[in-house]
């Protein structure tokens, strides 16, 4: 067995007038009362420093440069590493990255694993871009990641970290299987994600059962197709006056959500996550080796859009 004890920290709605520093503070106590659980990992939800801000439309992008970090560690994030080298806890984080590359300036949504050391393991940047990119005048509120963030271009990397093999995505990569396969193809063992799920559907109408329903049966495909831990930590709640899903759940490899928040607000949820349970599901039924035909998949890669027969 190789047991890891992990929290998924959900967080309770951010609002426009909440500093960082005031945010820090609050991921700060999950991360000591986490600790104090005797966790070794902490994850954190998607963009968890500022507000959902692509739900406002700007015309000009470099208005949303206050909700970006220009570096990471940052002066007001610094904290949060060094609460995890004191305490020994890592911990995932998602947020809004603004880097200068190749003489210009990219924006991604992203997310990073800290070790319990406080150093950056790896970092990822979201693919799945949901939403559209202009303005929808009139939709309640918008969803414009496609306007404020770049594809991600650095695939579905895993990495060797807490014992075992460790994976990330966010949000919306949830609801794409592809994302879960590449990184099953890597023998992940648990995967950090974050979300911001909003409650409405601004496209169309859609019974609000259905959101939580779609949220957990993402979380519980991708980990038993791909015999592996999830740890999902929603933003949820009220963020002026817009609310956001909460949900936040660890999903066992076999499919099964051995945990799952009971509020709206910050709340830890825990679990020891034994990283070996996955470990008959890929000698067997996910026995890639023995049961893929990638030659049957061709379609996966080879077009983006569906295609009907003539
Ligand atoms: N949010 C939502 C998500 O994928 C969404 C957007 C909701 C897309 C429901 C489709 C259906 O959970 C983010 N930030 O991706």
């Amino acid at each position: 067995m190789r047991v890891v004890r992990v929290a998924a920290a959900q967080i309770g709605g951010i609002s426009l007038r909440e500093s960082r520093a005031e945010v820090v503070e609050r991921l700060l106590a999950l991360l000591e009362q986490a600790a104090g659980a005797g966790c070794g990992l902490v994850v954190f939800p998607e963009l968890t420093l500022t507000t959902f801000f692509p739900r406002y439309f700007h015309e000009d992008v470099a208005r949303t440069d206050p909700f970006f970090e220009a570096a990471m560690p940052g002066p007001e994030t610094q904290p949060l590493f060094d609460a995890a080298a004191r305490l020994g806890v890592g911990f995932h984080l998602g947020y809004a990255e603004r880097v200068e590359e190749e003489g210009r300036v990219r924006r991604f949504n992203t997310a990073i694993l800290v070790s319990p050391a406080g150093e950056i393991v790896g970092n990822y940047r979201k693919v799945h871009l949901p939403g559209h990119s202009e303005q929808l005048p009139d939709a309640p509120f918008q969803h414009l990641e496609k306007r404020y963030f770049e594809v991600g271009d650095l695939g579905f990397p895993v990495w060797r970290a807490f014992g075992g093999v460790v994976g990330m995505c966010i949000c919306n990569d949830r609801r794409w299987p592809e994302a879960w396969r590449v990184m099953g193809l890597q023998g992940v063992e648990l995967v950090a994600l974050g979300f911001n799920t909003p409650e409405t559907n601004i496209h169309h109408r859609e019974p609000a059962h259905l959101r939580m329903f779609h949220h957990r049966l993402s979380l519980q495909a991708g980990a038993y197709q791909n015999a592996t831990w999830v740890v999902a930590a929603a933003k949820s709640g009220d963020e002026d006056g817009h609310r956001l899903i909460a949900g936040s759940a660890i999903v066992s490899p076999t499919g099964e959500i051995v945990a799952e928040a009971s509020t709206e607000g910050d709340e830890l949820i825990v679990h020891d996550c034994d990283l070996d349970l996955g470990a008959d599901l890929k000698r067997h039924v996910f026995d890639f080796a023995r049961h893929r035909r990638p030659e049957a998949y061709t379609r996966i890669t080879a077009q983006t859009a569906a295609t009907r027969p003539a």
